[in-house]
């Protein structure tokens, strides 16, 4: 069994009912067991053109798993999860009822037309960094260093660019 990083997210519908579902779908997954699960937070959406704060909130978390699948079985896992649980998303980045993302697993670097690993855009993200920390004190990103200190970073610049953080 190896160590894998799961993050999900939802802003539609029942939003904490679609995660404990999905949730509960993961853990009853053959090969696959969830061995922590951070508490649920809420953020603001992200879109491609920035954050919107007119846009129904996230709840996000992360779950640690230890599973036996390869990453592209994980995937394949995730995805089936997130049709079962009705999926809907009408576009890039758009609202969703619900997206499970793959953040990494172990050490692993992948890019092929299906999966990058680790997720491209975890180390940008707050609502990934922050649930991830809460259940992994010591947790990497593998590449780009300890979550604590690229979580750090990411609210020192949005400190610096709403003008807070100590500058006069
Ligand atoms: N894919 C490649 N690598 C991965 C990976 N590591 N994990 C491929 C999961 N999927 C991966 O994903 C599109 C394709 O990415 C998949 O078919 C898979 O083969 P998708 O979930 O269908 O589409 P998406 O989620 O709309 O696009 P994308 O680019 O994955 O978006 P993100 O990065 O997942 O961002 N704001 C807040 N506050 N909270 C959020 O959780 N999430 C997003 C989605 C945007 N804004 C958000 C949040
Ligand atoms: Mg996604």
């Amino acid at each position: 069994m190896k160590p894998a990083v799961v993050a999900f997210g939802s802003n539609l519908g029942d939003r904490e009912a679609t995660i404990r579902a999905a949730l509960d779908d993961l853990a009853s997954t053959p090969e696959v067991r969830v061995d922590a699960v951070s508490p649920l937070i809420e953020t603001a959406a992200l879109r491609l053109d920035g954050v919107d704060e007119d846009a129904p909130r996230y709840l996000n978390g992360v779950a640690l798993v230890s599973t036996a699948l390869d990453p592209h079985a994980l995937l394949d896992e995730l995805q089936r999860i997130e049709d079962a649980n009705g999926r809907v998303r009408l576009e890039r980045w758009g609202d969703r009822t619900l997206d499970l993302d793959l953040i990494a697993m172990g050490d692993r670097r992948i890019e092929d037309d299906r999966l990058t690993l680790p997720h491209p855009r975890a180390a940008e993200r707050g609502f990934v960094l922050a649930p991830w920390l809460d259940v992994d004190p010591d947790a990497e990103l593998p590449g780009l260093g300890r979550v604590d200190a690229l979580l750090a970073g990411l609210r020192a610049s949005d400190a610096a660019a709403t003008g807070e953080g100590g500058r006069s």
